[in-house]
């Protein structure tokens, strides 16, 4: 049996609930209120010690960090198979994979904090935000999420949050030109990695990262045209923080125009 800890609008849970579609794998979910603090029980840090959605569960053995997962998820059911054949081309996918995990998923953390995310922690007392802020694990992770409510898009990190993507988004542009999706020829986990992401981007009103690049324009038609995203992804978009979104997207065009 496989349960999946995760939570509807997070992007490296969605990432796995998209691995596990691609693959028409059955799964029962425990979804966890993040804001509420359900990652940082102590029940659930003994599964997952890092505090962090998702965590799967597969006939008793925790497997943990989303690209780990998925990769346990192409061994542990091959077919369909989510890896290239060669090995050239699973370097490429791992190297995708990789710059999610190294960079782009703390960006992609930050705009979310510095854009949206803070409107639902200014409401807590000082002593309830530091509380909170207490039981995030990671040091580096605090301080940046502390950036983030306390300052907003004027952190010192969300220039350089944009300024990944940005990149990352024009390396996607120049690969393509070579291949249809970003390992090569083959649908792989590096296109499954990089679909919630390009969602959130949507959601934080900066597809305008992509307006003038084609291919990655092109290729997120080709994701999202995916039976997978309408079930791993559509199926969970909570209103409410779709509705948190488009309030704060004029804010996000008027600091654009500034920004760039
Ligand atoms: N490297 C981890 C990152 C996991 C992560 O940062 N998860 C976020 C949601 S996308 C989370 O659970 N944050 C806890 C919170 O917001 O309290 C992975 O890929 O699994």
């Amino acid at each position: 049996m496989l349960q999946l800890y995760h939570n509807d609008m997070s992007v490296c849970a969605a990432k796995v609930r998209v691995a596990l579609a691609e693959k028409g794998l059955d799964w029962a979910g425990v979804h966890m209120n993040l804001r509420a603090g359900d990652a940082l029980r102590p029940d659930y840090l003994a599964l997952n010690p890092n505090g962090v959605v998702p965590t799967l569960v597969h006939d008793g053995g925790v497997v943990i960090e989303s690209t780990v997962i998925c990769e346990y998820l192409d061994d542990a059911f091959p077919d369909p198979g989510l890896r290239p054949a060669t090995a050239f081309e699973l370097a490429r996918m791992r190297l995708w994979t990789k710059r999610l995990d190294d960079e782009l998923h703390a960006a992609i953390g930050t705009l979310s904090m510095c854009i949206a995310f803070r409107e639902q922690h200014l409401s807590k007392t000082p002593a309830e935000l530091e509380a909170y802020l207490r039981a995030v694990p990671s040091a580096e992770a605090r301080e940046r999420r502390r950036m983030g409510i306390e300052r907003g898009m004027d952190a010192p990190t969300f220039v350089p949050a944009l300024d990944s993507w940005s990149r990352a988004l024009q390396a996607i542009e120049d690969v393509l030109e070579g291949s249809a999706w970003l390992a090569g020829d083959t649908f792989s986990l590096a296109d499954t990695g990089y679909m919630p992401y390009i969602v959130r981007l949507e959601h934080l009103g900066l597809d305008s990262l992509w307006r003038a690049r084609r291919r990655v324009a092109a290729w997120r038609e080709r994701l999202f045209a995916r039976p997978s995203y309408r079930t791993a992804i559509e199926a969970w978009l909570n209103p409410s923080y779709l509705a948190l979104f488009a309030a704060r997207r004029d804010a996000v065009r008027s600091k654009l125009e500034w920004t760039q």
